[in-house]
């Protein structure tokens, strides 16, 4: 049984959708962000960077306990333990990754500062706000160019990479991003809910 240290929130998510896509099962221990439990130092010992997600898989490599933080590491490491969540076709296993390190060093931080920024920062920083959203909203077009061509991230097959853009895509207002405009990735959107790992995995946070 994988513990599942997180929390509802978009990069909260994907762990639970990842397990449930792998069908494996887990013990979700939800932290309270707002009460700073992500700092304590019993959770620093699992994730230094104290922030959600993290895992403990029970029987890591060796058949001892493993820890793994940040999502991208997580979903790898599930997705080559369990086998599943990764293309067969080497191409868009390329792709897979291309688009997982997408969301960690464009979408994530984007929206992330985007939304801070609008909501709350303690005084209003109007270019900051504007950077952001810009930002936000030039990804997002890269994603949409992309899901215009194939119906999922790494192409023919759904993978990791769906599952670590999809946090974000799914909370768009927060970084003033309207799916309205992006019509390819609202379907692809769509098409997400519509799996029964993702609704599990969604369900398993509220
Ligand atoms: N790059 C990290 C981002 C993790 C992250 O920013 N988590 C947020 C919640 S969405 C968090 O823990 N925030 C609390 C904090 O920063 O103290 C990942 O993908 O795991």
């Amino acid at each position: 049984m994988i513990d599942v240290y997180t929390a509802n929130t978009p990069n909260g998510v994907k762990v639970p959708i990842a397990l449930e896509e792998l069908g494996v099962p887990y013990r979700v221990i939800r932290l309270n962000l707002g009460a700073q439990e992500q700092k304590h130092p019993d959770f620093l010992r699992i994730n230094p960077n104290g922030r959600i997600p993290a895992i403990v898989d029970p029987a890591g490599p060796g058949g001892t306990p493993l820890s793994v933080f940040e999502s991208g590491a997580i979903l790898w490491y599930l997705a080559g333990k369990f086998g599943g969540l990764m293309p067969t076709d080497p191409v868009e296993r390329v792709r897979a990754l291309e688009y997982t390190c997408f969301q960690i060093g464009g979408i994530g931080p984007m929206f992330g500062q985007a939304g801070w920024f609008t909501r709350s920062a303690p005084e209003p920083v109007g270019f900051a706000i504007e950077r952001y959203r810009k930002e936000s909203n030039r990804l997002t077009a890269v994603l949409e160019a992309r899901l215009q061509q194939v119906p999922w991230l790494a192409g023919s097959e759904f993978s990791v990479a769906d599952i670590m853009n999809f946090g974000w895509l799914d909370a768009p207002d927060y970084a003033g991003v309207n799916l309205a405009d992006y019509p390819a990735v609202s379907g692809w959107r769509d098409r997400m809910h519509l799996r029964q790992g993702v609704q599990r995995g969604l369900s398993a946070l509220r």
